[in-house]
């Protein structure tokens, strides 16, 4: 029996239903299969945990979540906690302090899901968003003076390393290797962004030229691609993007496949010496907090991939296969997916699919 130890931080608002619901999905599967035991330990940080202890967590949590073999986050933020300090004292210093320079988020239309588009069906879309995950604009380098003047100067740096750029990039091209059709999209906007963003496209195409000359490779400004991802995204297999392009590529990616409740993301530290982690890209969805109505497709998925992570990608594809089940066979949807169905509702069918898959 393979035991794992899993940090849980279910975090703020919905994190905490679809935390819930992703591990009585997982300990069903990991009981029918019988090969793998989860060991969780729970934490409470977040924003709840700030206004009791005027921090998201304890200061050595990172310490602490060190001696985990992974992580699995739901969401953080919460009104009455500013967004920047809620990030910024839980889920960004752990994607750094652990070098989860990776932050890969599959797009991918579901059997039984709608998609928007009238351009594409499901089947057609499939590629992932490679995004930088520890630098880029999301750097934590600037200030602020003369506060409330009228010269108040406010500034915050772009940081671009040559070793952050060219592994991710690497790591882009790598994955774009594996692919079908062996293709990479870089996102740039190297003609207004006149420092960091030509340096992203000289590193991608030495990269290319010296390393990848089999992969097919294209730089299209973020602008553009924008426009692509809507009106042509069957024409993707790898897109590699800085922190914020790659942040928000990934919610217009989420939408074009059905909504934002699905998208999942592993933050992965390649060099294993950290715990990866593991959440879905939504947020915290106050407005529906607490109402047992969150989608929880997009943990159940980040679930799926961290157990492709732990090297069972046999149960990853078990999960994944079960959720499309459903979606493809009934009509079991949560609210925002235009059904009624609760976010236990909808975790029980799963693993009532789980279970007839496996008898
Ligand atoms: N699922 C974690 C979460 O709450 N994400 C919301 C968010 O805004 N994250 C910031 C980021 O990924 O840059």
């Amino acid at each position: 029996m393979q035991k794992i130890s899993v940090a849980v931080i279910p975090g703020d608002g919905i994190g905490i239903e679809v935390v819930r619901e992703a591990q009585t999905v997982l300990d069903a599967l990991c009981e029918m299969d019988g090969g793998l035991k989860l060991e969780y330990t729970q934490f409470p940080w977040g924003c709840r945990y700030y206004t009791e202890h005027d921090e998201m967590a304890p200061k050595d949590f990172i310490s602490i979540l060190g001696d985990f073999e992974t992580i699995f986050l739901g969401a953080v933020g919460f009104p009455g906690v500013p967004d920047h300090v809620s990030l910024w004292g839980l889920l960004l210093p752990i994607r750094r302090s652990f070098e989860q320079y990776v932050n890969l988020r599959p797009v991918r239309g579901l059997k039984g899901v709608r998609i928007p588009l009238s351009s594409a069906e499901p089947s057609e879309i499939d590629f992932v968003v490679v995004r930088e995950n520890t630098e880029g604009e999301y750097s934590s380098s600037g200030g602020r003076i003369h506060s409330g003047f009228d010269h108040e100067v406010v500034i915050q740096n772009t940081v671009f390393t040559r070793l952050g750029t060219e592994r991710i990039i690497r790591y882009g091209f790598e994955l774009a290797r594996k692919a079908a059709r062996k293709r990479l999209c870089g996102a740039t906007k190297s003609n207004g962004i006149n420092w960091t963003m030509p340096f992203w496209d000289e590193v991608f195409n030495a990269i290319g030229d010296a390393e990848y000359p089999d992969v097919e490779r294209r730089l299209v400004h973020i602008d553009a691609l924008s426009a692509f991802f809507v009106l042509k995204p069957q024409e993707f297999d790898v897109v590699v993007a800085s922190n914020l392009f790659g942040d928000i590529l990934t919610d217009l990616g989420a939408a074009i496949v059905g909504g934002i409740g699905i998208a999942p993301s592993a933050n992965i530290s390649p060099a294993k010496k950290y715990p990866s982690m593991f959440e879905p890209v939504h947020g915290s969805a106050p407005d529906i907090a607490g109402r047992g109505i969150a989608n929880p497709i997009g943990q159940i998925w980040s679930a799926a991939m961290m157990l492709e992570h732990l090297g069972r990608s046999d149960l990853g594809n078990r999960l994944m296969t079960a959720v499309e089940d459903v979606l493809h066979t009934t009509s079991i949807r949560t609210p925002d997916f235009g059904g009624n169905a609760t976010t236990r509702e909808f975790g029980q069918e799963v693993i009532d699919r789980l279970v007839a898959c496996s008898s």
